[in-house]
Protein backbone atom coordinates (compact mmCIF):
# COMPACT_ATOMS: atom_id res chain seq x y z
CA UNK A 1 0.00 0.00 0.00
CA UNK A 2 1.33 3.88 -0.84
CA UNK A 3 1.80 5.67 1.86
CA UNK A 4 -1.34 7.86 2.61
CA UNK A 5 -1.19 12.05 2.41
CA UNK A 6 -2.83 14.45 3.27
CA UNK A 7 -3.83 16.42 -0.43
CA UNK A 8 -5.84 18.96 0.98
CA UNK A 9 -5.92 21.22 4.24
CA UNK A 10 -9.27 23.33 3.99
CA UNK A 11 -10.97 26.01 6.69
CA UNK A 12 -14.10 25.18 5.84
CA UNK A 13 -16.46 27.20 8.17
CA UNK A 14 -20.25 26.13 8.93
CA UNK A 15 -22.63 28.14 9.15
CA UNK A 16 -26.23 26.50 8.60
CA UNK A 17 -27.09 29.59 6.36
CA UNK A 18 -24.58 28.34 3.44
CA UNK A 19 -26.84 25.17 3.43
CA UNK A 20 -30.35 26.81 3.59
CA UNK A 21 -29.65 29.31 1.14
CA UNK A 22 -28.32 26.26 -1.47
CA UNK A 23 -31.75 24.30 -1.23
CA UNK A 24 -30.51 21.50 -1.56
CA UNK A 25 -33.27 18.31 -1.14
CA UNK A 26 -31.72 17.44 2.44
CA UNK A 27 -32.72 20.41 4.14
CA UNK A 28 -36.78 21.34 4.92
CA UNK A 29 -36.21 24.74 4.56
CA UNK A 30 -36.57 26.72 1.75
CA UNK A 31 -34.53 30.45 0.79
CA UNK A 32 -34.39 32.44 -1.73
CA UNK A 33 -30.26 32.64 -1.53
CA UNK A 34 -28.25 34.82 0.06
CA UNK A 35 -24.10 34.63 1.18
CA UNK A 36 -23.14 34.44 -2.43
CA UNK A 37 -19.73 35.39 -1.77
CA UNK A 38 -18.98 32.39 0.59
CA UNK A 39 -21.20 30.10 -1.67
CA UNK A 40 -19.11 30.62 -4.74
CA UNK A 41 -15.49 30.51 -3.08
CA UNK A 42 -16.95 26.71 -2.34
CA UNK A 43 -17.45 26.80 -5.80
CA UNK A 44 -14.34 27.71 -6.65
CA UNK A 45 -13.10 25.34 -3.98
CA UNK A 46 -15.00 22.27 -5.77
CA UNK A 47 -13.04 22.76 -8.69
CA UNK A 48 -9.81 22.88 -7.03
CA UNK A 49 -10.03 19.70 -5.42
CA UNK A 50 -11.43 18.18 -8.55
CA UNK A 51 -8.48 16.96 -9.59
CA UNK A 52 -6.69 15.78 -6.35
CA UNK A 53 -8.29 11.96 -6.21
CA UNK A 54 -9.25 12.35 -2.93
CA UNK A 55 -10.91 9.89 -1.14
CA UNK A 56 -12.34 11.42 2.61
CA UNK A 57 -12.79 14.17 4.28
CA UNK A 58 -11.81 14.31 7.42
CA UNK A 59 -13.60 17.30 9.74
CA UNK A 60 -12.91 18.67 13.03
CA UNK A 61 -16.33 20.30 14.05
CA UNK A 62 -16.79 23.20 17.20
CA UNK A 63 -20.65 21.71 17.34
CA UNK A 64 -19.53 18.36 17.95
CA UNK A 65 -18.48 18.81 21.77
CA UNK A 66 -17.06 16.05 24.00
CA UNK A 67 -16.16 16.65 27.61
CA UNK A 68 -13.82 13.80 28.21
CA UNK A 69 -11.40 13.75 24.92
CA UNK A 70 -11.23 13.69 21.46
CA UNK A 71 -14.04 11.63 19.63
CA UNK A 72 -14.33 10.23 16.47
CA UNK A 73 -17.40 8.84 14.46
CA UNK A 74 -17.04 5.23 14.39
CA UNK A 75 -19.86 3.26 12.59
CA UNK A 76 -20.28 2.67 9.12
CA UNK A 77 -23.24 4.81 8.68
CA UNK A 78 -25.01 7.33 10.43
CA UNK A 79 -28.58 8.36 9.47
CA UNK A 80 -31.33 11.20 10.71
CA UNK A 81 -32.22 14.55 11.10
CA UNK A 82 -29.71 17.19 12.43
CA UNK A 83 -31.09 20.48 13.65
CA UNK A 84 -29.06 23.32 14.46
CA UNK A 85 -30.74 24.17 17.97
CA UNK A 86 -29.95 28.54 17.39
CA UNK A 87 -31.03 28.28 13.85
CA UNK A 88 -34.04 25.72 13.78
CA UNK A 89 -35.81 27.69 10.72
CA UNK A 90 -32.72 27.31 8.72
CA UNK A 91 -31.61 24.03 8.95
CA UNK A 92 -33.41 21.21 9.39
CA UNK A 93 -30.95 18.49 7.61
CA UNK A 94 -31.84 14.84 6.59
CA UNK A 95 -28.38 12.98 6.46
CA UNK A 96 -26.71 9.99 5.31
CA UNK A 97 -23.28 9.61 6.56
CA UNK A 98 -20.67 7.12 5.40
CA UNK A 99 -17.68 6.69 7.76
CA UNK A 100 -14.64 5.62 6.83
CA UNK A 101 -13.66 3.06 10.00
CA UNK A 102 -10.80 2.03 9.35
CA UNK A 103 -9.64 5.52 9.37
CA UNK A 104 -11.33 6.98 12.07
CA UNK A 105 -9.48 3.99 14.54
CA UNK A 106 -6.62 4.93 13.26
CA UNK A 107 -6.84 8.49 14.36
CA UNK A 108 -8.07 7.31 17.73
CA UNK A 109 -5.33 5.32 18.05
CA UNK A 110 -2.44 7.34 16.58
CA UNK A 111 -4.49 9.63 19.57
CA UNK A 112 -4.05 7.07 21.94
CA UNK A 113 -0.17 6.57 21.51
CA UNK A 114 0.40 10.20 21.66
CA UNK A 115 -1.39 10.50 24.91
CA UNK A 116 -4.51 11.89 24.20
CA UNK A 117 -8.00 10.76 25.67
CA UNK A 118 -9.48 9.48 22.59
CA UNK A 119 -13.72 7.74 22.60
CA UNK A 120 -15.56 6.07 19.68
CA UNK A 121 -19.04 7.08 18.86
CA UNK A 122 -20.75 3.75 18.13
CA UNK A 123 -24.11 4.43 19.29
CA UNK A 124 -26.43 4.10 15.87
CA UNK A 125 -28.67 6.61 17.31
CA UNK A 126 -26.00 9.04 17.63
CA UNK A 127 -27.22 13.23 16.22
CA UNK A 128 -24.59 14.34 13.79
CA UNK A 129 -23.99 18.03 14.33
CA UNK A 130 -24.85 21.31 12.61
CA UNK A 131 -20.91 22.03 11.77
CA UNK A 132 -19.82 18.45 10.56
CA UNK A 133 -22.90 18.40 7.87
CA UNK A 134 -22.32 21.68 6.80
CA UNK A 135 -18.91 22.03 5.83
CA UNK A 136 -18.77 18.10 4.16
CA UNK A 137 -21.98 19.41 2.34
CA UNK A 138 -20.27 22.55 1.41
CA UNK A 139 -17.22 20.94 0.46
CA UNK A 140 -18.76 17.84 -1.27
CA UNK A 141 -22.76 18.25 -2.03
CA UNK A 142 -23.17 15.28 -3.70
CA UNK A 143 -21.75 13.09 -0.13
CA UNK A 144 -20.27 10.67 -2.68
CA UNK A 145 -16.87 10.14 -0.31
CA UNK A 146 -16.65 8.87 3.23
CA UNK A 147 -15.90 11.48 6.31
CA UNK A 148 -14.42 10.97 9.17
CA UNK A 149 -15.86 12.91 12.18
CA UNK A 150 -13.73 14.56 15.27
CA UNK A 151 -15.56 16.29 18.24
CA UNK A 152 -13.83 19.52 20.20
CA UNK A 153 -12.58 18.20 23.37
CA UNK A 154 -12.96 22.21 24.81
CA UNK A 155 -9.38 22.13 26.33
CA UNK A 156 -9.03 25.56 25.39
CA UNK A 157 -12.29 26.71 27.52
CA UNK A 158 -11.82 24.13 30.84
CA UNK A 159 -7.71 24.43 30.51
CA UNK A 160 -6.04 26.94 28.66
CA UNK A 161 -5.37 28.60 25.70
CA UNK A 162 -2.06 27.13 26.08
CA UNK A 163 -3.27 23.55 26.77
CA UNK A 164 -6.03 23.69 23.77
CA UNK A 165 -2.84 24.54 21.60
CA UNK A 166 -1.13 21.45 22.45
CA UNK A 167 -3.86 19.14 22.69
CA UNK A 168 -4.83 20.28 18.82
CA UNK A 169 -1.19 19.62 17.91
CA UNK A 170 -1.08 16.56 19.17
CA UNK A 171 -4.16 15.63 17.31
CA UNK A 172 -2.99 16.82 14.33
CA UNK A 173 0.26 15.27 14.35
CA UNK A 174 -1.86 12.09 15.39
CA UNK A 175 -4.29 12.75 12.30
CA UNK A 176 -1.34 12.62 9.81
CA UNK A 177 0.11 9.86 10.91
CA UNK A 178 -2.95 7.89 10.95
CA UNK A 179 -3.82 9.36 7.06
CA UNK A 180 -0.20 8.45 6.18
CA UNK A 181 -0.27 4.77 7.78
CA UNK A 182 -3.62 3.97 6.15
CA UNK A 183 -2.60 4.71 3.00
CA UNK A 184 -5.82 7.43 2.26
CA UNK A 185 -5.50 10.80 0.15
CA UNK A 186 -7.18 12.61 2.60
CA UNK A 187 -8.91 16.17 2.47
CA UNK A 188 -8.83 17.98 6.20
CA UNK A 189 -11.28 20.32 7.01
CA UNK A 190 -11.19 22.83 9.85
CA UNK A 191 -14.88 23.44 10.20
CA UNK A 192 -14.70 27.04 12.30
CA UNK A 193 -15.74 30.53 11.58
CA UNK A 194 -12.92 33.39 12.47
CA UNK A 195 -14.14 36.34 14.32
CA UNK A 196 -17.63 35.19 16.13
CA UNK A 197 -19.35 37.84 17.60
CA UNK A 198 -22.85 38.02 16.40
CA UNK A 199 -26.22 40.04 15.80
CA UNK A 200 -28.35 38.77 18.59
CA UNK A 201 -31.44 39.25 16.22
CA UNK A 202 -32.24 37.75 12.81
CA UNK A 203 -33.83 40.01 10.00
CA UNK A 204 -37.50 39.07 9.32
CA UNK A 205 -36.03 37.26 5.94
CA UNK A 206 -32.83 35.62 6.96
CA UNK A 207 -31.59 35.67 3.59
CA UNK A 208 -32.16 39.55 3.74
CA UNK A 209 -28.28 40.93 2.20
CA UNK A 210 -29.40 44.36 3.04
CA UNK A 211 -28.58 43.49 6.78
CA UNK A 212 -25.39 41.24 6.06
CA UNK A 213 -21.56 43.36 7.17
CA UNK A 214 -19.23 42.51 9.53
CA UNK A 215 -19.87 43.23 13.54
CA UNK A 216 -17.15 46.08 13.70
CA UNK A 217 -14.57 46.94 12.13
CA UNK A 218 -11.46 45.98 14.82
CA UNK A 219 -13.30 42.45 14.63
CA UNK A 220 -12.67 43.15 10.42
CA UNK A 221 -9.21 43.76 11.18
CA UNK A 222 -8.42 40.75 13.04
CA UNK A 223 -10.04 38.52 10.24
CA UNK A 224 -7.51 40.24 7.41
CA UNK A 225 -4.43 39.83 9.59
CA UNK A 226 -5.28 36.13 9.87
CA UNK A 227 -5.90 36.03 6.64
CA UNK A 228 -2.63 37.36 5.73
CA UNK A 229 -1.16 35.46 7.67
CA UNK A 230 -2.44 32.37 5.52
CA UNK A 231 -1.75 33.94 2.10
CA UNK A 232 1.90 34.68 3.18
CA UNK A 233 2.80 31.07 4.61
CA UNK A 234 2.88 32.64 8.19
CA UNK A 235 1.23 30.10 9.93
CA UNK A 236 3.38 29.45 12.93
CA UNK A 237 2.80 33.42 13.60
CA UNK A 238 -1.06 33.12 12.92
CA UNK A 239 -0.64 29.67 15.57
CA UNK A 240 1.12 32.00 18.15
CA UNK A 241 -1.36 35.56 17.84
CA UNK A 242 -4.13 32.91 18.22
CA UNK A 243 -4.77 33.87 21.66
CA UNK A 244 -4.89 37.07 21.37
CA UNK A 245 -7.12 36.64 18.47
CA UNK A 246 -9.41 34.45 20.32
CA UNK A 247 -9.65 36.77 23.24
CA UNK A 248 -10.67 40.38 21.25
CA UNK A 249 -13.13 38.52 18.42
CA UNK A 250 -14.46 35.64 20.92
CA UNK A 251 -13.32 33.53 17.78
CA UNK A 252 -14.34 30.19 17.05
CA UNK A 253 -10.82 28.98 16.30
CA UNK A 254 -10.95 28.55 20.21
CA UNK A 255 -12.72 24.89 19.46
CA UNK A 256 -9.49 23.94 18.59
CA UNK A 257 -10.13 22.96 14.73
CA UNK A 258 -7.37 25.61 12.88
CA UNK A 259 -4.81 24.53 14.87
CA UNK A 260 -5.66 20.99 14.16
CA UNK A 261 -5.44 21.43 10.55
CA UNK A 262 -1.90 23.69 11.10
CA UNK A 263 -0.36 20.91 12.93
CA UNK A 264 -1.62 17.84 10.49
CA UNK A 265 -0.33 19.48 7.60
CA UNK A 266 3.26 20.67 9.33
CA UNK A 267 2.68 24.53 10.01
CA UNK A 268 2.89 25.61 6.02
CA UNK A 269 5.13 28.19 4.96
CA UNK A 270 3.34 28.22 1.42
CA UNK A 271 0.93 30.39 0.34
CA UNK A 272 -2.73 29.52 0.70
CA UNK A 273 -5.25 29.87 -1.94
CA UNK A 274 -8.25 32.14 0.11
CA UNK A 275 -11.76 31.34 -2.15
CA UNK A 276 -13.74 33.49 -0.50
CA UNK A 277 -14.66 35.82 2.78
CA UNK A 278 -17.63 36.76 3.83
CA UNK A 279 -19.85 37.48 7.08
CA UNK A 280 -22.63 35.36 8.35
CA UNK A 281 -24.76 37.55 11.04
CA UNK A 282 -21.92 39.13 11.72
CA UNK A 283 -19.70 36.61 11.94
CA UNK A 284 -16.46 36.27 9.87
CA UNK A 285 -16.06 33.34 7.37
CA UNK A 286 -13.25 32.78 4.75
CA UNK A 287 -13.08 29.67 2.82
CA UNK A 288 -9.15 28.97 2.58
CA UNK A 289 -6.96 25.66 1.03
CA UNK A 290 -3.27 24.43 1.42
CA UNK A 291 -2.34 22.77 -1.33
CA UNK A 292 0.59 20.58 0.00
CA UNK A 293 0.89 18.46 -2.97
CA UNK A 294 0.84 21.61 -5.40
CA UNK A 295 3.35 23.92 -3.02
CA UNK A 296 6.03 20.48 -3.76
CA UNK A 297 5.80 20.39 -7.34
CA UNK A 298 6.10 24.47 -7.04
CA UNK A 299 9.30 23.97 -4.86
CA UNK A 300 10.96 21.02 -6.64
CA UNK A 301 10.12 23.09 -10.03
O1 LIG B 1 -22.27 28.06 14.04
C1 LIG B 1 -22.43 29.13 13.50
C2 LIG B 1 -21.30 29.96 13.20
N1 LIG B 1 -20.19 29.50 13.51
C3 LIG B 1 -21.36 31.22 12.59
C4 LIG B 1 -22.42 31.95 12.19
C5 LIG B 1 -23.76 31.65 12.27
C6 LIG B 1 -24.29 30.51 12.76
O2 LIG B 1 -23.69 29.42 13.23
FE1 LIG C 1 -20.29 27.66 14.70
Amino acid sequence: MAQGRIVAGVLAPHPPHLVYAENPPQNEPRSEGGWEELRWGYERLRRSLAGKAADVLVVHSPHWRTTCGHHVLDLARFQGLSVDPVFPNLFRFHYDVAVDVPLAEAIAEEGDRAGLVMGRMRNPDFRVDYGTLTSCHMVRPGWDLPVVAISTNRAFYYFSDDVGQREMVALGEATRRAVERTGRRAVLLASNSLSHRHFTEEPPVPEDMSHEHVFHHGQYLWDMRMLDHMRSGRTRQLIDEMPDFIEQTVSECKEGCLTWLMAALGFPDYPAEVHAYGTVIGTGNAVVEWDPEGARAAHDG
